[in-house]
């Protein structure tokens, strides 16, 4: 079976496959023999078309790999703004997402396999010698099982899998002698001491050196883990036993999978995010396809694929009919409760589970998959990128976005599936807007804020591994590969992996596996190949018609998230639920339902249980929403061009940024650098954008200051070096309590991290002009002709060296910081102000943009009977009252939630007991 181009026919046999497996195997096949099926209203993509958009795909893993290898290895990762290594220990902690890093030149062994799919052999023989020279698995670091497995252990087996086929084909590699297998084995046996556990589920973290048990470790007091962590360990588990003979990674890996099954929740055949490595108790009982989840489902299905055992196809199917039946809700996929599986647990989505479209067409269900990447498509369409998490009525719930590959992975399989050229272009914007939005002098910068533009000093290894195999293969031609792709499978960090492995070594196939499975109704299961014809039904357009109804879902958005049962009941006549953000506590009728929920029947217990929860959704929200959002410095003049956006706070007061253009100016430093009395320097600052540090006085007097000296705009620098937006939310700065509008010019605050990037440029160019605005804008356009792709390179890597002696002089000071990780890090926490601002800063998180926070129409720009009923039911409300505003309602809603507690408490109960 292949997951890629297209190749053997449906049902062509594997003799040495049992059959079930060999019909999952092919399965994927089916779908992409269904290539010459599908077409679409797109234009055909020429040949040379494709192959100029594949020369980009490589001209930008060379920016990428190059600036990696040049600035920062053998460090972990790039850090793409101050261009120099990530290093554990040497810069701020940023939580969990940190884990990833083990000092073993992570970002190199996770772009192995990428080097040889783009064709790039003599670079990858250069890479594994690197390898074999310099990375040490045995740090002193506490590193991610998980991510470890994935990254680390998937890329060395990648590598060794790719390595293998070129020696065989005789002119690369000739020299090779299993070298990566023996480190994937070393490194395979130091993660084997995190499944000692009663359960057989994995600790989370591990000491490379030093293990969970000897006191060194510090680790192995978890109790915790997430079910994907727990998960994803079978594909290169099983690849590490079947190529070395070695079988207990197998057995490891098997035994945690069989645990998982035995806690599904059994009425739903859901599972949680998170769970008890002891007790196997559900810690968190919300369950989507997103983080927590996600390629626990995928390496069930893909070990059927690669290991041809049935019971994980069973099991795959057993949870994929729970998903379709209750977290799918076309086009979108909405996280539920495992007991309550009507219910959803909350209104937004997060970016992992762009993923899932990809692995739908690998089981081969194209409709829905065809459904939601259109939706995700016009999130992005709308964003540049796809936001860490996005509400269900289409905003932004967290605004980064770290370069993650899993629209692009989705996009590639469905347009193998269907042939419809229009992915082709889907995946011609993604290259544009990486180019555009992400691309920096040393690499590609993660976006801090999608809103903003504005960027991370972060370059994961994932968007190497992955994000260029996947756009390249988008482009490439059968003969533009060295090998044939449909003889391996990806795991979920896309490293390769051969299917041949599934008829070697396989005595240890069915030790441990349970039997339980066989005692499942499995009548519904697709046993067979999918039909091709029931996927395209003879309609070319297929995949365009199943697009069409959803074209405007994401700029004209009804309100989502009424359940399906509920819905049924209100078509027939019922009353439409009372829905948190419709609460008004002074209206009787409300109140009176209020008290109703939870009362009578189950859908009234429904109700309110919703209610409760978007309630504090709400709340929180509108909490958000009073604040204002972040803002961008973007440095314009040469050699930044545009292309470094450094993530700013803003000011209750002076020009506001979101109302008016741009300022645009030359930066120059005030004396007293404090600004806190009359400038001597206004001569310097007239016309300019003033610096001033932070401290010693009010920030409104600081800009009255630069403003008397003539200065069109002020940023203020962080005092507290080492302090950067990556690892403390944002400030906005308040005024002084007085009347603040005698202040007529912007003011941005910037912590010292992205401050020194603009003082060290002072240092190295003297003039450095910067743009303070609402949102990056586009790079100047004769500035762009200085930088024709042709001459590119070049001006690339002059840039590049002229930043990197700007990261000499940004010296970061380790520090404590609040701890975050990319999907948990979300700033709820709000920075301490210092003593002598204190009474002038108040906290700033990264919300909703307020004013795109309120389209509510649907579909095709109609809503449904449902939608409309509850639209004007909203609206009417909001008319008869005009005067209510959120902070009145604040008081009475937070006594009706204190009511509901003792309803929470026997929710939280009745769960338990069903477990
Ligand atoms: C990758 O490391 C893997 O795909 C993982 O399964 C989750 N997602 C990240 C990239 O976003």
């Amino acid at each position: 079976m292949s997951e890629a181009g297209g190749g053997r026919g449906c049902g062509s046999p594997v003799p040495q496959r049992a059959p079930w497996s060999l019909v999952a195997a092919t399965a994927a096949l089916c779908l992409v023999s269904a290539t010459s099926v599908g077409t679409a209203v797109a234009a055909p993509m020429s040949r040379e078309e494709k192959q100029k958009l594949g020369n980009q795909v490589l001209e930008m893993f060379d920016h990428a790999y190059g600036n990696y290898m040049e600035h920062a290895y053998p460090a972990d990762e790039l850090m793409p703004l101050t261009c120099r290594g990530r290093v554990r220990g040497q810069e701020p902690s940023r939580g969990d997402v940190d884990d990833a890093l083990g000092k073993f030149s992570l970002t190199l062994i996770d772009s192995l396999d990428t080097l040889v799919v783009l064709n790039k052999t003599k670079e990858f023989e250069e890479a594994v010698r690197k390898v074999l020279r310099d990375v040490n698995l045995d740090n002193d670091v506490v590193v991610s099982v998980f991510e470890t497995n994935i990254r680390v252990l998937g890329g060395l087996l990648g590598g060794h899998s790719l390595a293998i086929m070129l020696k065989e084909k005789g002119e690369y590699m000739q020299w090779y002698n299993d070298e990566l297998l023996q480190m994937a084995k070393q490194l395979g046996y130091k993660l084997l001491p995190a499944f000692n556990t009663t359960s057989g589920l994995p600790y989370p973290r591990i000491n490379l050196k030093f293990g969970i048990r000897k006191p060194e470790a510090r680790t192995g007091t978890e109790t915790d883990t997430c079910t994907a962590c727990a998960g994803t360990l079978i594909l290169e588990f099983a690849a590490l036993s079947r190529f070395t003979g070695a079988t207990i990674f197998e057995e490891y890996a098997r035994k945690a999978l069989d645990f998982l099954w035995e806690k599904r929740q059994r009425s739903s055949n859901l599972v949680g995010v998170t769970i008890n490595i002891h007790t196997g108790d559900w810690v968190r009982k919300d369950s989507g396809v997103g983080a927590g989840i996600d390629s626990y489902y995928e390496y069930l299905l893909k070990a059927y694929v690669l290991l041809g055992d049935d019971s994980f196809l069973e099991r795959f199917n057993t949870h994929y009919d729970a998903i379709m039946r209750y977290i799918s809700q076309p086009p979108l996929l909405l996280d539920v409760h495992i007991h309550k599986p009507m219910l959803n647990a909350r209104t937004w989505m997060d970016a992992l589970l762009a993923f899932f479209p990809g692995l739908q067409v690998l089981k081969g269900d194209i409709r829905p998959a065809i459904e939601t990447h259109e939706m995700l498509y016009q999130v992005i369409k709308k964003h540049n990128f796809l936001p860490e998490a996005f509400t269900t009525d289409f905003r932004v719930h967290w605004a980064q976005h770290p370069l993650r590959p899993e629209f692009a992975e989705s996009t590639y399989f469905l347009y193998k599936a269907t042939g419809d050229p229009y992915y082709l272009e889907v995946g011609k914007t993604l290259i544009e807007n990486l180019n555009k939005y992400a691309r920096v002098p040393c690499g590609f910068a993660a976006m801090k804020d999608v809103r903003t533009g504005s960027h991370e000093d972060r370059m994961d290894s994932f968007f190497l591994a992955e994000m260029f195999k996947y756009l390249y293969l988008l482009f490439a031609d059968k003969e533009d590969i060295i090998f044939d792709i449909e003889d391996y499978i990806f795991t979920t960090e896309a490293h390769l992996l051969p299917l041949w492995l599934s008829t070697t070594n396989q005595s240890i196939s069915k030790k441990n596996t349970t039997s339980e499975y066989t005692e499942l109704d499995d009548s519904n299961f697709d046993w067979t190949c999918p039909n091709t014809q029931i996927l395209f039904p003879n309609d070319p357009l297929y995949a365009q018609s199943i697009r069409e109804p959803l074209k405007n879902v994401v700029d004209k958005s009804c309100p989502r998230g009424i359940s399906r049962v509920r819905e049924e009941s209100f078509r027939s006549g019922a009353k439409p639920p009372l829905r948190a953000r419709d609460f008004m506590a002074t209206n009787p009728e409300h109140l009176e339902i209020l008290k109703k929920m939870g009362a009578a029947s189950s859908i009234d217990a429904e109700d309110g249980l919703r209610f409760m929860q978007e309630m504090i959704e709400l709340s929180s929200q509108q909490q958000k929403e009073q604040q204002l959002p972040p803002r961008a410095v973007q440095i314009v003049s040469h050699p930044f061009f545009g292309r470094v956006v450094l993530t700013a706070g803003p000011a209750q007061f002076g020009l506001d940024l979101s109302k008016h253009k741009e300022t645009r100016g030359f930066v120059a430093s005030s004396k007293p650098y404090n600004g806190c009395s009359e400038l001597t320097n206004p001569e310097a600052v007239m016309g300019k954008i003033a610096l001033i540090q932070r401290g010693q006085c009010m920030f409104a007097e600081k800009a009255r200051n630069i403003q008397n000296a003539g200065a069109i705009g002020g940023i203020v620098i962080d005092d507290n070096e080492g302090s950067s937006s990556d690892t403390a939310p944002l400030f906005q700065m308040a005024g002084d309590g007085k009347d603040t509008d005698d202040i007529k010019i912007p003011m941005l605050f910037l912590f010292s991290k992205e401050g020194s990037i603009i003082l060290d440029a002072i240092r190295e160019y003297e003039e450095v002009e910067v743009l303070l605005s609402d949102k990056a804008k586009d790079r100047d356009p004769e500035l762009e002709n200085e930088e024709q792709p042709s001459s590119e390179n070049d001006s690339q890597n002059q840039s590049a060296e002229q930043i990197i002696s700007i990261s000499q002089a940004v010296d970061l000071v380790d520090q404590e910081s609040p701890e975050e990780s990319s999907l948990n890090s979300h700033p709820e926490s709000l920075s301490p102000a210092d003593s002598d601002d204190a009474a002038s800063i108040s906290p700033s998180e990264q919300t909703s943009n307020p004013t795109e926070d309120h389209e509510t129409t649907s579909l095709d720009g109609e809503c449904t009977d449902l939608d409309n009923q509850l639209q004007e039911q909203s609206e009417t409300e909001e008319d008869s009252s005009p005067n209510v505003s959120w902070g009145k309602k604040v008081q009475p809603i937070d006594s009706i939630l204190a009511d509901w507690n003792e309803d929470i408490e026997a929710f939280e109960m009745m769960e338990k007991d069903e477990l």
